[in-house]
C-alpha cells in the first residue's frame, strides 16, 4: 500500500473485503530484468521509413502534423503511395556511427528504430514483404539501415530495440482497408497477415542483427490479442532474444507501460516510459520551428527518472538519412547538461521508491542508495529557485554527509548552506547561484547515512486488509526517524494515550481484533510526511462446501455492438431493447478462468460467465487479483470478493477472502466492449505464492 496504490472500501453484497485497485497489468511471463534499463533512464527513438523522403508533402502540397502519418493525412491510395516512394529510398547520407555518437553524447543508453511503420515498409530486407528495403535504390547499393545501426550500436555500447507497427495500410491481407482504399478485400485471411508478421519477428529477432533488448509494439488498436496472434508471437520473441523487454502495445501488457507524449502525474506502477517528440512529428518534418526548448526537454528528463520513468526521445532522419542540424544542437545541448549531471539521472531511481515525493516547489528528487545499502545521495532537480532561496527537503531524518552543486563542486569556494529545520532539511542557496531564466535545472546532491533517508508516509509490514487470528503489524521506520501508531482510529500524536511509538526499542504492534490503523512519521521531535491510515479486519474462514468436487463451465454471451457494459453476473449486465435484442447464449469449453484462445471467440462484444468449485489448498487468507480488459468480477460463496467492473484497458484489482481448505463455489463475470480483451485470475495463500489459479483447482488432470 503506498503512493502507488489506492484503496477502494469493501464492496457491499456482504463481502469483508478491501480491495486494492492498480494499473498493474498480469504477468504473462516471469519479468524480465529491468536493470539496464533502469540504469539508462534515457534512450533514443528514431521514425524512419518512406515517409522521411516524403517529408509531409504530397503531390507538392505539405500536409504537415504526423508525417509518418501522410498516407491516411491525405488519403493516399496505398499501392500509389509505395509506387511514389519505393524507388526515391535511396539515403545515402545515412551514417549509423553518427546517429549511435548523437546519442551517446546526449547520454542516451539504448536506442528504438522503426523496422515498419503503419505504412507498410520493411526496412530490411524480408523473405515476405510486399514492401521492404530490397525494393529500393539503397538496397542496390548493398546498404541496411538496421544492419548498420546495429554494429554501430556494438561497437558504442548502445542498446538496440525495433519498434514493429501491427497496423498495415499497404499489406492487402491486413484488415480492415483504408476507407479509401478500392482494392477487394474478397479473399484476404488475416491469418496470413499475422502469420506474415511471424516471419518478419522471425527475421529481426533472428540473430542477423545480433542482439535485440526491446520490442516495441505499435498498432494494435483495431484488433485483439487472438486475431494478432500476439501470445505466440511474444513467446516466440522472447525465445528468439531471451530477456527481450516488450511493450505493452501488443494487444497484451507486455513488461512495460508507454505514455505518449505526455508525463504521468504521478509514478506508474509497473516499468514505464515516456516517449516523445522533439518537435512536432515522429517522422521527419521540414518545420524545424516546432523544436521543444532544451530547457523544455532536460526538465522533461529530470521529471520522469524523479517518478521512476524512462524517456525515450525520438528523432526523425529525413530522405537522405541525417539527422536535422536542430536535432543535432537539441542531443548536443542535453549532452552539455548531461555532461555534469548525468549521476542525478543514470542508475538513480525515482523518490517514490523510498516513498518520498518526486515533485516539490522548486523542481524534482531523484535518489541513489549507495552500494553497501547504508545512506546514498539525494539529487535535487532545481528548476526555479524560490525567493527565499531556501530549497527544503521535508522529512530529511538522515544524518547529512555533505552537499554540493553537481558539475560545479568548487563554486566560488562559497559553501552550500545545509540546516536541519525540524523536520525539513533545508539547502541555502547563495543569491548569484542560480537563475531561474537562464538555468536547465541545477542539481544539489546531497549525501545521506542511513537509508531510507526521507520519513513520509509510513509503510506497514502487511499490507492491509484481512488477517486470522492475530497478526503482528510492524512499519518501516527510516533511519533518524520514528512512527507512531495508533490501532483505535484515534490520531496518533507524540505522547498520545493510545499512540505507540516505533524506532529502535519497539519495532511492531500486535493486532487481536479489528483495527482502523493511522501511523505518522517524526522527525526530530516533529510529525512530518503523508498520514498511514488503514482497517485490519480479523476474519473467519468461510467453510467448504461439503461433498462438492472442483470443476468449470462457462457460458459465453455475443451481442451487438455496445450491448455490454458490465459484467455478466450483474444484473445491468446485457440490456436489451428493440435495437439490441437478447445476446446469443451457448456453453463453451474452459478449464480455468481464461479467455480460450480460439478462432471462434468473438472479438468485441461478447461476455463469458464461469461457475463452478475451486479446491482451496489451505485455510487461511486468501488474495485474489483479478486482471482484464474490459471488466470482470469475482464471487466466492457467493460473496463479491473482487469488482473491477467497467469499459476499461488491462486493469487489475486485488481483494481478499477468508478461506477454509476445501471445495467453494466459485463465480466470474467478464465482458468486452471493444479494443483488446484479457482476462486472468491469480491467487496467492498460505504456502501459496502469487500464481495463476492453475486449471488443477478446477479439477483438471
Ligand atoms: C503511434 C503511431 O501511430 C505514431 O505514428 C508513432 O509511431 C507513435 C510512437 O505511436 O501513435 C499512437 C499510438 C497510440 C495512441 C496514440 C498515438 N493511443 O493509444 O492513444
Amino acid at each position: 500500500m503506498g503512493l502507488l496504490h489506492s484503496l477502494v472500501a469493501g464492496i457491499a453484497m456482504g463481502s469483508p473485503i478491501a480491495q486494492v485497485q492498480g494499473d498493474v497489468a498480469p504477468r504473462d511471463v516471469t519479468p524480465p530484468d529491468f536493470t539496464w534499463w533502469r540504469e539508462a533512464r534515457f534512450g533514443m527513438f528514431i521514425h524512419w521509413g518512406l515517409y522521411a523522403e516524403a517529408a509531409g508533402s504530397w503531390r507538392g502540397r505539405f500536409l504537415g502534423g504526423w508525417t509518418e502519418w501522410l498516407l491516411s493525412k491525405g488519403k493516399i491510395d496505398p499501392v500509389e503511395y509505395q509506387r511514389e516512394l519505393l524507388p526515391r529510398f535511396d539515403p545515402a547520407g545515412f551514417d549509423a556511427d553518427a546517429v549511435v555518437s548523437a546519442a551517446k553524447r546526449a547520454g542516451m543508453g539504448y536506442i528504438v528504430i522503426t523496422t515498419k511503420h503503419h505504412e507498410g515498409f520493411c526496412l530490411w530486407d524480408s523473405a515476405d514483404s510486399p514492401s521492404d528495403l530490397a525494393m529500393t535504390p539503397f538496397a542496390v547499393r548493398g546498404r541496411s539501415p538496421l544492419r548498420e545501426l546495429a554494429d554501430a550500436c556494438q561497437r558504442e555500447g548502445i542498446r538496440l530495440g525495433f519498434y514493429y507497427s501491427l497496423l498495415d495500410w499497404h499489406d492487402s491481407d491486413y484488415l480492415p482497408r483504408r476507407a479509401w482504399d478500392a482494392r477487394s478485400s474478397a479473399g484476404v485471411d488475416y491469418a496470413r497477415y499475422s502469420q506474415r508478421m511471424r516471419t518478419h519477428l522471425e527475421e529481426l529477432l533472428g540473430g542477423q542483427f545480433g542482439n535485440i533488448d526491446i520490442l516495441w509494439g505499435d498498432g494494435d488498436w483495431e484488433h485483439g490479442p487472438q486475431a494478432h496472434g500476439s501470445p505466440e508471437l511474444l513467446a516466440r520473441a522472447r525465445e528468439l532474444q531471451p530477456g527481450l523487454l516488450v511493450n505493452n502495445r501488443w494487444s497484451l501488457p507486455g513488461d512495460y507501460d508507454t505514455p505518449e507524449n505526455t508525463i504521468p502525474d504521478a509514478p506508474l506502477p509497473r516499468p514505464w516510459e515516456t516517449c516523445m517528440t522533439m518537435n512536432e512529428s515522429w517522422g521527419y518534418t521540414p518545420r524545424v520551428e516546432t523544436y521543444k526548448p532544451a530547457v523544455e526537454l532536460v526538465r522533461m528528463l529530470a521529471d520522469i527518472a524523479s517518478k521512476d520513468g524512462n524517456f525515450l526521445l525520438n528523432v526523425g532522419p529525413d530522405g537522405d538519412g541525417r539527422l536535422d542540424p536542430v536535432a543535432l544542437e537539441r542531443l548536443d545541448q542535453i549532452g552539455g547538461w548531461m555532461d555534469l549531471n548525468a549521476e542525478s539521472i543514470r542508475g538513480t531511481r525515482g523518490a517514490g521508491t523510498i516513498h518520498a515525493p518526486a515533485v516539490y516547489s522548486w523542481g524534482r528528487l531523484t535518489v541513489r542508495q549507495s552500494p553497501d545499502g547504508d545512506g546514498g545521495s539525494l539529487y535535487l532537480h532545481v528548476f526555479e529557485k524560490p525567493e527565499s532561496g531556501e530549497i527544503v527537503v521535508p522529512g530529511l531524518a538522515a544524518e547529512v554527509r555533505g552537499v554540493s552543486v553537481l558539475g560545479l563542486a568548487g563554486i566560488g569556494g562559497e559553501p552550500i548552506g545545509f540546516t536541519q529545520r525540524g523536520s525539513d532539511g533545508v539547502v541555502a542557496l547563495p543569491a548569484g547561484m542560480h537563475n531561474n531564466a537562464t538555468s536547465m535545472d541545477m542539481v544539489i546532491k546531497v549525501e545521506v547515512a542511513g537509508w531510507p533517508p526521507i520519513a513520509g508516509e509510513p509503510r506497514p509490514s502487511v499490507d492491509a486488509g484481512l488477517f486470522e487470528g492475530s497478526l503482528v503489524l510492524g512499519f518501516d521506520v527510516a533511519p533518524g526517524s520514528e512512527v507512531l501508531v495508533t490501532a483505535d482510529g484515534s490520531e496518533p500524536r507524540v505522547g498520545g494515550l493510545t499512540t505507540h511509538t516505533l524506532g529502535e526499542s519497539q519495532q511492531s504492534i500486535p493486532l487481536t481484533v479489528t483495527s482502523r490503523v493511522r501511523a505518522r512519521s517524526v522527525v526530530r521531535g516533529v510529525v512530518t510526511g503523508e498520514e498511514f491510515a488503514d482497517t485490519y479486519t480479523l476474519a473467519t474462514p468461510w467453510p467448504a462446501v461439503a461433498g462438492a468436487s472442483p470443476r468449470i463451465q462457462a457460458t459465453l454471451m455475443e451481442g451487438a455492438p455496445g450491448q455490454f457494459s458490465h459484467a455478466p453476473g450483474t444484473l445491468a449486465c446485457a440490456p436489451t431493447s428493440a435495437s439490441m435484442p437478447a445476446p446469443l447464449v451457448r456453453a463453451i469449453d474452459v478449464h480455468d478462468v481464461s479467455l480460450p484462445i480460439e478462432s471462434w471467440l468473438p472479438e468485441d462484444n461478447f461476455a463469458v460467465q464461469f461457475d463452478g468449485i475451486v479446491d482451496v489448498p489451505a485455510t487461511g487468507i486468501w488474495t485474489f487479483w483479478l486482471t482484464s480488459d474490459d471488466g470482470s468480477m469475482l464471487w466466492i460463496d457467493g460473496k463479491l470478493v473482487v469488482d473491477n467492473d467497467g469499459p476499461h484497458g488491462a486493469k487489475e484489482v486485488r481483494g481478499q477472502a477468508p478461506l477454509a481448505a476445501g471445495a467453494h463455489a466459485i463465480r466470474v463475470g467478464f465482458f468486452e466492449g471493444g479494443g483488446a480483451a484479457m482476462l486472468s485470475l491469480e491467487w496467492a495463500g498460505p504456502g501459496s505464492d502469487r500464481a495463476t489459479v492453475p486449471a488443477a483447482a478446477f479439477g483438471a488432470p
